[in-house]
């Protein structure tokens, strides 16, 4: 049964006007931000991880610094993300922790490993390049707190897709094994980029009632289908091959058509049967548990504020 609360809240919505903390919400609204938002920003968090592998082995300090900057900035992405989630009224510790004992999904790409410097250039053009087409979008999602945040991270994001694809570039454009880095890197990142998406719409449990609440603003496939338009034009520039022979220009839809996505491959990722599940895990449990003493530190100096604003 539809309350006179939840009529009105669907009119506001249907008025494109944001919906605020303190607003009335439906429970199931309130629910699916929750999930969305602490499931993105633990991707932000756990996205660091491939990253990382490569920041001793950068092969110039200019590089080096790109990558730290980047990697930081994803840092940044997934605090803002735990904040906009706890509005709804969740803690930040208690989502952290259903991330470390497993039970809380994030991005299937990040459970792939990250096996040669190209790979950097390859997450930042695609991974990136996916991750703003799937965000700019949500710049205009219902709920305020989350729509403000991506006004940020998608510019942030836009820089981290340009340092990548200026990486593709120096690989794809230098020596013959660089450009074979290059290829590598993409056979290797193409199908799964595509997967961030999410399933197909027919198999997406959550998008219609989304989309009515315009949490989404266009479904999975549709945002899939936007990302392969723009990035093919790019991979010629780079004189680099999509790994998709089913891939070709369809002049009636206006878009090209692709090859079937391995769905049986997505649904294991996402049961945890990914490559790299468990280390990504076990390093974002040992990373929190390496940072306790400046938890602790941070919370001592705040009792020593608090007891001197006192006197
Ligand atoms: N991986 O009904 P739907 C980044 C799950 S970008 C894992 O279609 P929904 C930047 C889904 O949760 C990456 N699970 O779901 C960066 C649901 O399971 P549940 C993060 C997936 O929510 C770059 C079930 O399948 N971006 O981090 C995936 O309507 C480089 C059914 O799916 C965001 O999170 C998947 N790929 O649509 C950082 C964007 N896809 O919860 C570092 C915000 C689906 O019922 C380096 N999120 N599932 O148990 C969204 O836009 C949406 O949540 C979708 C999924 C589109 C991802």
């Amino acid at each position: 049964t539809v309350t006179e609360d939840d009529a009105a809240f669907q009119e506001r919505i249907d008025d494109d006007q944001f919906i605020e903390p303190k607003d009335y919400m439906p429970e199931a609204y309130r629910k699916t931000l929750i999930r969305q938002i602490a499931q993105h920003a633990h991707s932000e968090i756990v996205g660091m991880l491939p990253e990382g592998n490569w920041v001793t082995r950068a092969p110039s300090l200019r590089r080096k610094l790109i990558l730290i900057a980047k990697i930081q900035d994803e840092a940044g992405h997934g605090l803002y993300l735990y904040s906009a989630a706890e509005t709804l009224g969740v803690a930040r510790d208690d989502l952290v922790q259903e991330l470390h004992e497993g039970k809380a999904k994030y991005s299937t790409i990040f459970n792939y490993p990250s096996l040669n410097w190209a790979d950097i250039g390859a997450i930042g053009w695609l991974v990136d390049g996916a991750a703003i087409t799937n965000q700019i979008p949500l710049c205009r999602t219902s709920y305020g707190p989350y729509a403000r945040a991506m006004v940020r991270v998608c510019k942030e994001e836009s820089f981290h897709q340009r340092q990548g694809y200026e990486l593709m570039m120096a690989m794809a454009k230098g020596s013959e094994a660089q450009k074979e880095m290059a290829q590598d890197a993409l056979n290797r990142w193409w199908w799964p980029s595509l997967m961030m998406f999410g399933p197909p719409d027919a198999e997406s449990t959550h998008t219609a009632q989304s989309m009515a609440w315009k949490i989404k603003r266009f479904t999975n496939d549709e945002l899939r289908q936007r990302f392969i338009d723009a990035t093919i034009p790019q991979a010629e520039a780079l004189g680099l091959t999509v790994p998709d022979p089913d891939l070709k220009w369809n002049e009636e839809r206006g878009h090209y058509d692709y090859g079937e996505i391995d769905w049986d491959e997505f649904w294991a990722v996402v049961r945890g049967e990914g490559i790299c599940a468990r280390d990504r895990i076990r390093d974002r449990v040992n990373a929190y548990e390496d940072g306790a003493w400046v938890r602790e530190a941070a919370e001592a100096y705040a009792a020593k504020q608090n007891q001197k604003a006192a006197v």
